[in-house]
């Protein structure tokens, strides 16, 4: 069947849904009652779930099931959510508005909006050791994948770079190496814990790779620019902040034409990168799409 992209995203976002639903459920009250509620309040409250439909798409691309990934998927999404949470708070981005709700900590106050971060980070190595079985190689390096993206050589190491980096313009490598951490490695991860799923060769793994590292970078230039063009209620989130806070950005840095035309190249070099899977006889069509939308997103 041929899909059109929005159609295909939407099958996506119906297998991952009800997944994601019961992998922190509403029972797990008991466990904790409130922090349930408030790290359900953050995962469940929309978000365009870039990161498990990446997953899904890409051992999907590589002709597995895509099924098989949803525990990594849950798992990437629960990180994820919990990075927004933290870097909410007021001790590290101070934001009032994500996801166009008021923040976790807006509504359930800080110890609990800590509580529930945490909370999520531990349900998604929980949900990915529960998928494990005997002699299931694969999936321990998906699961290595994603807890080394998170950790203090990854995303965290992104965001000290980026506290540190406060209030001062820092050099173009500086700011490249602080994305390719706190953002590029969370849009890296489920492309490698993909093929690592779907026990892809390690030269259709280095085109992955290629793959998702620009595409990575254009998902953050974007970001940086929709800052300044969007507006908070399509954003779902505030705007302006970074100049407000004095922050390194690629807009900041080089100006909104500049940082657009970085955008192409970091799309055209993303896309290339599929052109060789595809020349390898992989459809990769609904991967292309997904670079031209996170190109032309406007939340
Ligand atoms: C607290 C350890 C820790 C890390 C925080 C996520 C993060 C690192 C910082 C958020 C600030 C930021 C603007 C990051 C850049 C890109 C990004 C991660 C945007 C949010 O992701 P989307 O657009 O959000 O996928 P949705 O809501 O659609 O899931």
């Amino acid at each position: 069947m041929i899909w059109m992209f929005s159609q295909h995203y939407q099958h996506y976002l119906d297998l991952f849904e009800p997944y994601l639903e019961q992998a922190f459920p509403e029972q797990a009250r008991s466990w904790g009652g409130n922090v349930t509620t408030a790290a359900r309040y953050s995962l469940l409250s929309g978000g365009k779930r870039i990161r498990p439909v990446l997953v899904l798409a890409t051992v999907a691309c590589l002709g597995s099931d895509p099924e098989l990934a949803l525990p990594y998927a849950a798992a990437l999404e629960m990180i994820h959510t919990y990075s927004l949470v933290h870097d909410d708070l007021p001790c590290m981005d101070d934001d009032d508005l994500r996801r166009g709700r008021p923040t976790c900590h807006k509504q359930f106050g800080e110890a609990l909006a800590v509580l529930a971060g945490d909370a999520l980070l531990n349900r998604a190595f929980e949900v990915m050791l529960d998928d494990m079985t005997t002699g299931c190689q694969n999936k321990i390096e998906a699961a290595r994948i994603i807890a080394r993206a998170a950790g203090s050589s990854g995303m965290i190491a992104g965001q000290t770079l980026d506290l540190e980096a406060e209030g001062q313009l820092i050099p173009p490598e500086k700011l490249e190496r602080l994305h390719q951490l706190k953002t590029g490695q969370l849009i890296l991860a489920p492309v490698l814990a993909a093929c690592a799923l779907a026990d892809a060769s390690v030269p259709v793994t280095s085109l992955f790779q290629s793959f998702a590292a620009n595409l990575g970078l254009a998902f953050q230039i974007q970001d940086d620019i929709l800052d300044v063009t969007a507006s908070e209620s399509r954003l779902g989130k505030s705007t302006g902040k970074d100049q407000r806070d004095q922050k390194s950005t690629y807009v900041t840095l080089f100006g909104l034409d500049t940082a657009q035309a970085y955008l192409k190249e970091a799309t055209r070099q993303a896309k290339e990168a599929l052109g060789a899977v595809a020349g390898l006889g992989y459809d990769t069509t609904f991967l292309e799409d997904l670079a031209d939308y996170l190109l032309l997103r406007d939340h």
